[in-house]
């Protein structure tokens, strides 16, 4: 039994770099070009899992373009779910308005924002093209297995994901509180 998964954290698409102008428009385009290369290579090794582990956007109020943009490239995962946390930049509010609303309604039914603190059962998410790998069948990204309703047998798959510094554990320079 096998899953997959590749990780990746503070993309931070939609980063002005205000202060470099001469080169403002490469260094941002290049945060969306690193992107899809990870989703590329995510690809070629055949991943079934994409996890954007937190600031996957540098704040709430980046442009409709960078989310549209964010969302296609995410939608080129062949794999079979994409899981994206908000984090400390791009945290989840609610309102119809709100970044991770314009962000779902512009993804496909196998991109999951993790919003809530919660275990997030990966069953509701059936794939179009091809049949849910085994390793993934009754499986949930977060703590217990218990009131997952999941029924699988054999071991189960529990990934936890979290973005920031740990609890009892400070951090060791101030770019560890907002990495
Ligand atoms: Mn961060």
């Amino acid at each position: 039994m096998e899953l997959k998964i590749f990780l990746t954290a503070d993309v931070h698409l939609g980063m002005k770099f205000a202060q470099y102008p001469e080169v403002q428009k490469e260094l941002s385009e290049a945060r969306f070009e690193t992107l899809k290369g990870l989703v590329e290579r995510a690809n070629a090794e055949g991943c079934g899992l994409f996890l954007v582990a937190g600031d996957l956007f540098d704040r709430v109020s980046v442009p409709k373009e960078t989310i549209v943009r964010a969302a296609a490239i995410l939608g080129e995962f062949q794999g079979e779910l994409t899981a994206v946390l908000p984090g400390n930049h791009d945290f989840h509010a609610t309102g119809s308005d709100s970044l991770w609303a314009e962000f779902g309604s512009r993804s496909g039914d196998r991109t999951l924002v993790l919003a809530e603190k919660r275990p997030y059962p990966l069953r509701p998410l059936q794939p179009r093209r091809r049949p849910l790998p085994r390793a993934l069948r009754g499986k949930a990204l977060g703590a217990k297995r218990s009131g997952m309703g999941s029924g699988a047998p054999g071991g189960a798959f529990h990934v936890g994901v979290a973005h920031g510094s740990l609890m009892g554990s400070p951090p060791t320079s101030t770019s560890a509180i907002t990495p």
